[in-house]
């Protein structure tokens, strides 16, 4: 994909596929006897569409950091090198709309899984109007975690960990219903020392919920390294809970959506929950406000090895040198025109992604023009109202 100098990080400048990393992506899939039979059987077009949504997603990153560097906006949430963690599993779910008019399965993505969002049928224009806290953003100006119940998407909640015991009271009503739904969450590597996720892991293994939890391990927790704050290895927690559960890697698209698939399908077997544990790495600050101390955390050496590792990337090349024409969908023999082809095929869907991203910019951007909230809006749709006087003064 185009890299952008002003916004990426530097190893993702001048990024060249290393052989070995490219190699190790394959293996990564072929290892799982499974996953492998589940990502043979992908079609052209779903190979695409993972394409298309991790390119949405970086790009949807970087317009907000855009927005950052000109003062628009002064802080964002970014996920960059971490797509494929949000991407892969969200793919993998069935997003199909159900007889009750919602989306059949759920998500409660984290601020790091802004991607789930447009991946679950959210508009680009309404997630950036949420950063500019419009009145026709989805949560009317009020706060910048927003979702859509309809699209199968529950906001992100502020205090980590609490978006686990919703996810958990979904799952249960999908069980009582007898509905043959899944409720996934992500939760980062930190958040996962909140006692919350211990009990709604627990609830929800008692339970046989059918409820995903992906713990997003990005080996950072604001500005505390992961040696910091956590011994032993994630994979020993599944059998912790007595429940099902793997690895996979958060930086391979294709890795995660094997994995979340499987998990799906077990959660609808009455299998669930099922606990997953992305490995993956944060290529920034926890927010744009602190990309130099971000630096300051890690050594350099730790982000050439992840920066070599990213998922677009790494993706692409995979897609790109592999034996299937992108154009005609069939399986062929790998040439130098076949390769020219298939580039040819991802820069053309590249081309539309940015297309879509500058016109959603642009729409998010007039609605900031004309279409801030009312202050007295402040004082509808709440639960309680400030008593009259109180409430004038606060919009005088
Ligand atoms: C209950 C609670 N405590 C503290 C915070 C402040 N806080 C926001 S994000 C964060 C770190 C989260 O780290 P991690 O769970 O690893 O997720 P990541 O940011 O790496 O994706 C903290 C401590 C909070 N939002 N909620
Ligand atoms: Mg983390």
């Amino acid at each position: 994909m185009i890299r952008y100098p002003a916004f990426d990080p530097p190893e993702y400048l001048d990024w060249k596929p290393d052989t070995e990393v490219v190699d190790d992506f394959t293996r990564t899939i072929e290892t799982d006897s499974l996953r492998n039979t589940i990502v043979r059987s992908l079609e052209p077009a779903q190979l695409l569409a993972l394409y298309e949504g991790l390119v949405r997603n970086r790009l949807h990153d970087i317009a907000l950091k855009r927005w950052v560097k000109q003062g628009v906006i002064s802080k964002a949430w970014l996920g960059t090198g971490e797509e494929a963690a949000t991407i892969g599993p969200v793919h993998s779910l069935d997003r199909s709309v159900a007889s009750d008019g919602l989306s059949t399965d759920f998500v409660a993505p984290m601020i790091r899984n802004a991607g789930a969002c447009h991946e679950m049928g959210m508009p680009l224009a309404d997630m950036l109007r949420g950063y500019l806290g419009t009145a026709d953003s989805p949560t009317r100006g009020r706060d910048l975690h927003i979702g859509d119940f309809k699209r199968g998407v529950l906001a992100p909640i502020s205090q980590v960990g609490d978006a686990m015991a919703v996810t958990a009271g979904l799952a249960l009503s999908f069980k009582l219903k007898r509905e043959a739904r899944v409720a996934l969450t992500w939760i980062g590597d930190g958040s996962t020392k909140s006692g919350v996720f211990h009990e709604t892991m627990n609830l929800a293994a008692v339970q046989r919920l059918p409820m995903i939890v992906i713990i997003q391990n990005n080996k950072v927790a604001l500005g505390t390294r992961l040696d910091q704050h956590h011994r032993g290895s994630f994979s020993d927690w599944p059998a912790c809970y007595g429940i099902e559960g793997s690895t996979f890697d958060g930086n391979n698209v294709l890795d995660a959506y094997a994995a979340t698939k499987l998990a799906a399908a077990a959660c609808r077997e009455g299998k669930g929950p099922v606990l997953l544990i992305a490995d993956t790495f944060r290529m920034g600050g926890h927010a744009t406000h602190d990309e130099r101390e971000a630096r300051a955390t890690f050594d350099a050496q730790l982000f050439s090895y992840w920066g070599k590792r990213d998922p677009i990337g790494v993706y692409e090349t995979f897609l790109i040198e592999g034996t299937l024409d992108l154009e005609s969908k069939r399986g062929v023999k790998r040439t130098d025109a076949l390769r020219e082809r298939n580039a040819g095929v991802l820069s053309s869907l590249e081309q539309r992604v940015i297309d879509e991203v500058d016109q959603a910019t642009l729409q998010a951007l007039e609605s900031g023009r004309t279409n801030m909230p009312r202050a007295e809006s402040a004082a509808e749709g709440v639960y309680a109202e400030a008593p009259v006087e109180a409430a004038s003064i606060a919009v005088s």
